[in-house]
């Protein structure tokens, strides 16, 4: 069980289960998840709180590198953990994280496509491309710059340094910041307010937001050139040493090509 989910009282619990490889959201896991999602909504779920079986402090470490396309274009449309954060998108009730270590990659991206986030100060959230040579997608572009302001997204994506629990809070990452004593009390609190409140008010709600937030249009001129810049990188020698480098546990040396 990479998963573990339980519904009570239509609140659910969605727990990461894969500690020996840091929570590391591979399609397995993932397409556990999507089905624990609709378990959820099948059975009227009003909200889910989103946790993590930890090792070695890591909340999850991100996409599963072994299984990133070499050479390919990578986070495409059909990717598992694209299909993950379209899931959690669009589930019809309130998807809360609740995060109580560090978080990686694509995982962040997934925090940010929650809709509310509860940590802990033990948590922190790292965006890695940068560390991989890889080239991020445009929806995840999108995603980060909604919800954080544009000087701290390039921060991010520059340096892929963690953003301290502090950090998050200051940078809206986080919605509250909780001693890792009260957290788990603080989060199902929230989360039976939401299972109290009228579930078809708070699932238009939810979609509306997500409907008018996604709705900027781009010219196809942009997409275009988006997409050749995406190419060149995902096309070069230094994204296959970020990989290599990580399973051979050094630094990557990257050549700029
Ligand atoms: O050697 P074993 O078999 O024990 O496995 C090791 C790691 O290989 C494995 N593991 C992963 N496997 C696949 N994908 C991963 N992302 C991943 N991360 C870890 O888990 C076992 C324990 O890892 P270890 O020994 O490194 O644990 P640690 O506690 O010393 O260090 C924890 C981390 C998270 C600091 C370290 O594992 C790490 O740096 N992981 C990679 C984090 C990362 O770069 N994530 C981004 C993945 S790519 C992604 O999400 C996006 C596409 S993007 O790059 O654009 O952000």
């Amino acid at each position: 069980m990479l998963v573990l989910h339980e519904l009570t009282e239509c609140i659910g619990s969605l727990i990461l289960n894969r500690p020996e490889k840091r929570n590391a959201l591979s399609a397995a896991l993932v397409d556990e998840m999507l089905g624990a999602l609709a378990d959820f909504q099948k059975a009227g779920a009003r909200v889910v709180v989103l946790s993590a079986t930890l090792a070695g402090g890591v909340w999850s470490a991100g996409h599963d590198i072994g299984e990133l396309p070499r050479g390919d274009e990578p986070l495409a449309y059909s990717d598992p953990l694209e299909r993950l954060l379209r899931a959690i998108r669009r589930f019809p009730a309130p998807v809360i994280a609740m995060v109580n270590g560090s978080v990686w990659g694509g995982a962040t991206d997934m925090v940010m496509n929650c809709d509310i986030v509860v940590g802990d100060e033990n948590c922190s959230f790292a965006i890695t491309p940068s560390n991989l040579g890889l080239p991020y997608n445009t929806t995840g572009l999108l995603q980060f710059m909604r919800r954080v302001p544009l000087n701290f997204v390039k921060e991010m994506f520059f340096t892929a340094a963690p953003v301290s629990a502090e950090g998050a809070l200051q940078w809206c990452i986080l919605n509250h910041l909780i001693p890792a004593v009260e957290l788990r009390d603080f989060t199902y609190d929230l989360a039976k307010t939401i299972a109290g409140k009228a579930p078809l008010a708070v699932s238009a709600a939810k979609e509306q937001l997500r409907a008018l937030a996604e709705a900027g249009p781009i010219t196809p001129e942009v997409f275009e050139r988006i997409q050749n810049l995406r190419r060149e990188v995902y096309s070069s020698a230094d994204y296959s040493e970020g990989i290599k480098a990580f399973y051979e546990k050094r630094k990557p040396s990257f050549a700029g090509k």
